[in-house]
């Protein structure tokens, strides 16, 4: 099989074995534990590719990263059209947009609040900047579920697969009182029997 996912536990590349599932196309998976005291990948994933993150994978050789990259590479190649709005439509231009919001804008805020909740008091300073940022992203995101619980159109799309990691962390925080059309996003993600595909090779995801 020449399509391989190097797949890292908990983490971003879930979301490549979902949308792998969705658009039917046929993967293995290299599996890399996170280390249990620093939570960081193994060096065995820096072999892979300098920066030593998931997701990474390779088709027939090539090494692709960036899971937004990815999303549109597996699409492009593999996916018959499936999951991304036809190009050209405006459809198309917004699906460009959430897909690259989802790594390019809300995962700061979110990793911010990650690191600096380590510092304790000492981040108290640029806290307010940060939660402020933190329900900006959320609440935009919160305002553009359609009314058929997608970002884009009536259907599934790839932007939906990338911004399901977003929306799956704001309710691991416990936002779902307060964004209650991403917690209904996230709750319909699951569902899905692709999703579930994916769940069940990809191994532990968070507590989902
Ligand atoms: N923007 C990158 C982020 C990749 C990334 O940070 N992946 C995390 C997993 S969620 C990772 O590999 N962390 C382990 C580490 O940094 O050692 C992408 O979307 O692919």
């Amino acid at each position: 099989m020449s399509l391989i996912v190097h797949h890292l536990n908990n983490s971003r590349s879930q979301r490549i074995l979902w949308l792998l599932e969705e658009i039917g196309a046929p993967y293995e998976i290299q599996f890399y534990d996170r280390d249990p005291a620093t939570n960081l990948a193994p060096p065995e994933l820096i072999a892979v590719h300098p920066l030593g993150k998931s997701p990474v994978i390779e088709d027939d050789g090539r090494v692709i990263t960036e899971s937004g990259a990815i999303t549109e590479y597996l699409c492009e190649r593999h996916g018959g059209g499936a999951l991304v709005p036809e190009r050209g439509s405006d459809d198309h231009i917004s699906h460009l947009e959430w897909l690259h919001f989802a790594e390019g804008s809300a995962m700061t805020p979110i990793l911010l609040r990650i690191y600096t909740a380590r510092l304790g008091e000492a981040a108290a300073p640029i806290e307010p900047r940060i939660s402020q940022q933190l329900d900006s992203h959320f609440a935009y995101m919160e305002s553009r579920v359609g009314e058929n619980g997608h970002f884009i159109g009536d259907s599934l799309s790839a932007a939906d697969i990338m911004l399901s990691f977003p929306a799956e962390i704001a309710i691991m925080q416990g936002m779902a009182p307060r964004y209650p059309k991403l917690a209904a996003f996230v709750n319909a993600c699951h569902v899905r029997p692709a999703w579930q595909r994916a769940r069940e090779k990809g191994g532990a995801y968070y507590g989902y």
